[in-house]
């Protein structure tokens, strides 16, 4: 359970989403695969996860990450995303930042990496500004247009996809895809994930549909649409979502839609745009997402014992 006192971050922001990379002085996970040493983090060290992405220090937007030893060496790092709510299998606006601090502090250049997540290892390749490109994980869409009957709205007709979390993704609504109306989308968001999990409608893993997605269109040219999506612990994603974009893609190329890399446009609310594309091998749809990162602060987080609110404030 001993920790450093002091843990080392980066933050970057991307596309608005903010990440802070825990780079050194965190727990010791062990060895094994990320998914394993998620476990150890979730069961021995989640004082540390809520000490660095909740209030006081964080805020329910924050998405943490930390920096990891791959268990393959030939790859840049193991990471770990995590926030207010738990742990996130992928983070596609994370893993843009966190190329972006590892850029920074000097841990790899310009060029091609991998890096090994709980669900899989992503590439990466980072251009010599702030634009980073991720091979993500192969992505599904496992179920078409499932309607569920939401208390307050009504019967909602979605699709349910894997882009490394698992979606819900609408369509068809009466929402304005505008941030002057998050309270409204994050409202409706809401109802609609307690609806899917009453239903016991989840992921083909068995996985709970936590990220829900609205989709409209976008009053830029050359954009091609216009998303909402609403995360885990209830904040909204500031940036278009890589997982969910991914997520996007696979509903996209598996309706013939999308054919292999040609490009689609990706808006979110706060007016970030992700590129993406995807590749099929093998039949199987492999998401390219990119964005760019910038970042906002380097700090020492500081664990005082006699701090009453050093891990955080506790929902
Ligand atoms: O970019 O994949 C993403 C993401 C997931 C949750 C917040 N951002």
């Amino acid at each position: 359970m001993k920790t450093s006192s002091r843990i080392e971050v980066v933050d970057t922001h991307t596309e608005g989403e903010p990440t802070r990379v825990i780079h050194a002085g965190g727990p010791d996970l062990g060895s094994g695969s990320m998914a394993d040493r998620l476990a150890v983090f979730r069961e021995r060290y989640d004082h540390i996860r809520t000490a660095v992405v909740c209030e006081p220090r964080g805020s329910d937007v924050m998405v943490g990450a930390i920096v990891l030893e791959p268990v393959d060496r030939s790859n840049a790092a193991g990471v770990i995303f995590f926030n207010n709510a738990g742990y996130l299998g992928m983070c596609g606006h994370g893993t843009i930042g966190t190329a972006i601090a590892l850029k920074h502090l000097g841990r790899i250049g310009p060029g091609e990496h991998r890096l090994e997540t709980p669900v899989g290892v992503v590439s990466i390749t980072v251009d010599a500004g702030a634009r980073v490109t991720v091979d993500n994980v192969e992505s599904r869409r496992t179920l078409k247009n499932v309607s569920v009957n939401v208390p307050g709205i009504g019967g909602v007709t979605g699709d349910v996809a894997w882009g490394g979390n698992w979606f819900f993704l609408i369509h068809e609504h009466q929402e304005s895809i505008e941030l002057a109306n998050v309270e409204r989308l994050t409202d409706f968001s809401w109802r609609v994930r307690k609806a899917l999990a009453a239903a016991g409608i989840m992921g083909d893993d068995g996985g709970e549909i936590d990220h829900i997605e609205l989709f409209g269109p976008s009053r830029r040219s050359g954009i091609d649409g216009k998303n909402f999506v609403l995360c885990p612990g209830k904040a909204y994603d500031r940036s278009p979502c890589g997982t969910g974009t991914s997520a996007k893609l696979a509903c996209l190329a598996a309706d013939g839609k999308l054919g292999e890399g040609a490009i689609w446009r990706q808006e979110g609310i706060v007016g970030g745009v992700f590129e993406g594309s995807v590749r099929i091998v093998d039949g199987k749809i492999l998401p390219r997402i990119s964005g760019t990162a910038y970042v906002n602060a380097v700090a020492s987080i500081v664990l005082d014992p006699d701090d009453p609110f050093v891990y955080g404030i506790k929902a």
